[in-house]
């Protein structure tokens, strides 16, 4: 039963990431806003610095790696948000 209730919320979780709302580029902890923290930590994993897997959110396109322009436009989605 445990089992089922995650499936049943990992599929929310899918759902809402890809209908209706824009993705939010940089959003790392996924609570819909993109604060300068989070804009600098995709900047540290573009650079290498970080490890994706702290900030998956920033990797817009899913090829497993952050480029300047994803970095960009997670710093226009913490200026004009992101939902
Ligand atoms: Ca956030
Ligand atoms: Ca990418």
């Amino acid at each position: 039963m445990k089992n089922f209730a995650f499936l049943a919320f990992a599929a929310v979780i899918a759902a809402g990431c890809c209908s209706s709302k824009k993705p939010c580029v940089g959003d790392c902890n996924d609570d819909g806003k993109v604060v300068a923290a989070e804009v600098i930590l995709a900047g540290e994993i573009a650079a290498s610095n970080e490890p994706l897997a702290k900030c998956k959110a920033a990797d817009q396109d899913g090829d497993g790696t952050v480029t300047a322009d994803e970095v960009s436009a997670a710093s226009n989605a913490s200026v004009n948000g992101c939902k």
